[in-house]
């Protein structure tokens, strides 16, 4: 058995976010400490009840559930009326039922959880999760940032404890995916990842980050398509595989998520298919972990002094092109748009350095999605270890 590789997943299932949550399930070396369920595709109740159906489904209830945030940080800013944003219609709030489902499920039918929620909040459960695994967590945000976020606000030396921070989010020079110009995870919370952003992009952290995080814009991720040929080989090669009931049952439940899935993108004019960013993101995020050995400085945070320490790794200028699992990239300043009229909640890079900011992010600008979706067939045939 490889040694454990601490993860925390920050999540909004949905339905790529299903798909996700299985591929997780798969791997025999990865331990969860934790998944934040963050309002964002469906509110966040549903949200949580989603995550934990789908965790149920695969025998996974063992793994903490934490409740995000009823609201967005942007609510602070448009001074949303809290108790209106709250009905369970979630009419003060747009959710991304249409792409999703009412229910962020698709036609899906999962059990209910029997398991109790975790009473630690989303945002305490990162802070608890970063310092519990000082140097060696690998956090995957696939949903809006908003708890993370908030927990930046509790702890906002977070970054420098974190072994790196993935982020499927934004569109960059792009078509978008909510708005004209803008992708749904931080059309929803602009605030949040701006925040999250500007946490890494302050010099004095800088000097103690392990590695800058990398953000998966949607015209990368766009290229990781499921249809329906690749999912009828995923169930066909289970079957054949002699996975067990239990499994078998979860890409049941997967493929009706995903055959609502299919229709809006149909609808969307895009094809029956589906574009599937989330899995891609963890993996991604999961196998660099795997392959990278920089010795992180969380560890010697405490008592020391920072001044005196090393980078771990060298900080790529503005610029650099950069290889990550199934993936290139290129690195660059990065904030978001939060006052545009047209353009709320965009993502810019500054790729000709006009800003004079160091870079803050490496940015996945192309992915090899044939490779990457062999993989997770293999994986998602194969299932979870035994
Ligand atoms: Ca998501």
């Amino acid at each position: 058995m490889p040694a454990a590789l601490p993860l925390f997943l920050d999540c909004d299932p949905g339905i790529d976010d299903a798909i996700a949550l299985a591929y997780l399930c798969c791997q025999d070396d990865v331990d969860v400490v934790g998944i934040a369920a963050s309002g964002g595709n469906v509110a966040t109740a549903q949200v949580v009840e989603n995550t934990r159906g789908w965790l149920s489904l695969a025998g996974r209830s063992d793994i903490p559930v934490h409740a995000g945030h009823s609201l967005p940080l942007a609510w602070r800013v448009l001074q949303m009326d809290p108790q209106a944003a709250e009905t369970a219609t979630g009419e003060a709030l747009e959710y991304a039922d249409l792409t999703h489902g009412e229910s962020g499920r698709g036609y899906a039918r999962l059990p209910a959880p029997s398991t109790p929620v975790s009473s630690v909040t989303a945002a305490q459960a990162w802070v608890d999760a970063a310092h519990a695994h000082p140097g060696q967590l690998l956090g995957v945000v696939i949903g809006p940032a908003t708890n993370l976020a908030l927990a930046l606000e509790i702890d906002p030396e977070l970054p420098s404890l974190f072994k790196r921070l993935f982020i499927m989010g934004g569109a960059f020079n792009y078509r978008g995916n909510t708005h004209p110009t803008t992708e749904w995870n931080v059309t929803f919370d602009p605030e949040s990842t701006a925040q999250v952003l500007a946490a890494f992009d302050r010099t004095r952290q800088e000097e103690r980050l392990a590695h800058l995080p990398v953000i998966a814009p949607i015209e990368a991720t766009e290229a990781v398509e499921m249809t329906p040929e690749r999912l009828a080989t995923i169930l066909d090669g289970s079957s054949a595989g002699g996975a067990d009931d239990r499994w078998q049952s979860v890409l049941a439940q997967l493929a009706e998520a995903l055959r609502f899935y299919f229709e809006f993108h149909e609808t969307d004019g895009l094809g029956y298919l589906a574009h599937i960013h989330d899995p891609f993101v963890l993996a991604c995020a999961l196998s660099w972990a795997r392959q990278d050995t920089t010795t992180s400085t969380g560890t010697e945070l405490e008592g020391s002094d920072s001044d005196s320490r090393e980078p771990s790794a060298p900080v790529p200028v503005r610029g650099s092109a950069g290889d990550l699992p199934w993936a290139s990239t290129l690195w660059a300043p990065v904030d978001v748009e939060l006052t545009g009229t047209l353009t709320r909640g965009e993502t810019v890079a500054d790729w000709l350095g006009r800003w004079g900011r160091p870079v803050n992010a490496e940015i996945i600008r192309a992915i090899d999605a044939p490779a990457f979706l062999d993989h997770l067939s293999a994986t998602l045939m194969k299932g979870p270890p035994a």
